[in-house]
């Protein structure tokens, strides 16, 4: 793999061409497309809907089973939901640990953070507006914690693609208020008003992008029939602290310098989500 950590200091994301094969993601695409299926045969039996659209594909069916009912997605993400090995498999996968060391080293810890996003068409809930990842994570803004997001599909700029402002995590971490009607606190301060300093990244299934915790970046509107799914997860260094943060329960070890294998099995992290506060909390 070509890590350009250069250019990932330079601008404050990279994105990593071919990172994961299909086989890697296939087990949470199973995953996602079993929590459809489950969530449409309990829309059935409530009479609420009459076709399950079994046969339509993963990027077409949980669109077409909200839509036959008339409703929309209720969160922007899905956590409990897809809590599985196949998930753990990703966030510990060697190809993504090994992007992850070659920005921080190989004492790494994953943050508990973790959302599958089922970005659908015309949807403005799932259109993130311009932010840097620190300003919902408390007091993280003077360490480093990175974003891992996998596209579980082709990702265009119709389909909502990934946005970023070049160089934006160099000017430390702004100013948030709440705006009726938005989802998410916005900057107080537009962070550009220059076309030129954004870049949309249009991705391939596989690819892997990476970005800083105060590298601003927002998520276009998906204007295509298709859903946008994505994966995205955070890590820090062994140690860094994620005090008071809602994830820091189910926060563990994944690489370590002297160690060959994963430091924490499956099993342990199962054990410590049953154990965790937050378990249900959020879909
Ligand atoms: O997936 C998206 O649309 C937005 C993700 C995002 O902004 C984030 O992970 O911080």
């Amino acid at each position: 793999m070509d890590i350009q950590t250069e250019k990932f200091e330079k601008q404050g994301y990279l994105v990593v061409k071919s990172a994961l094969h299909e086989a890697a993601l296939a087990p949470l695409i199973a995953v996602i497309s079993n929590v459809v299926d489950t969530r449409a045969q309990e829309l059935r039996n409530a009479g609420t809907l009459s076709n399950l659209h079994e046969a339509l594909p993963f990027e077409h069916r949980w669109h077409a089973v909200l839509h036959d009912c008339g409703r929309e997605n209720e969160v922007f993400g899905w956590h409990t939901l897809v809590f599985s090995e196949a998930l753990f498999n990703l966030i510990t996968h060697p190809n993504v640990l090994d992007v992850v060391e070659m920005l921080i080293g190989s004492d790494i810890q994953f943050n508990g953070d973790f959302w599958v996003r089922p970005k659908l068409p015309n949807e403005k809930l799932t259109t993130l507006p311009w932010h840097q990842d620190s300003a919902y994570m408390p007091k993280t803004e003077k360490d480093t914690h990175l974003t891992v997001w996998l596209p579980l599909g082709d990702v265009t700029a119709e389909n909502g693609a990934m946005q970023f402002l070049t160089g934006s995590h160099k000017r430390g971490l702004q100013a948030y208020h709440r705006v009726e009607g938005e989802t998410f606190a916005v900057p107080v301060r537009p962070p550009t008003s220059h076309a030129d300093d954004i870049e949309t990244l249009e991705m391939q299934k596989g690819d892997l992008l990476i970005f800083d915790n105060l590298v601003f970046h927002r998520s276009l509107l998906n204007r295509s029939d298709i859903i946008r799914w994505s994966a995205d997860f955070r890590f820090s260094r062994a140690g860094t602290s994620l005090d008071g943060l809602w994830h820091e329960a189910i926060a563990c070890l994944v690489r370590a310098y002297d160690s060959q294998q994963c430091p924490t099995s499956w099993a342990a992290w199962q054990a410590q989500w049953e154990a965790s506060p937050h378990k249900g909390r959020f879909v």
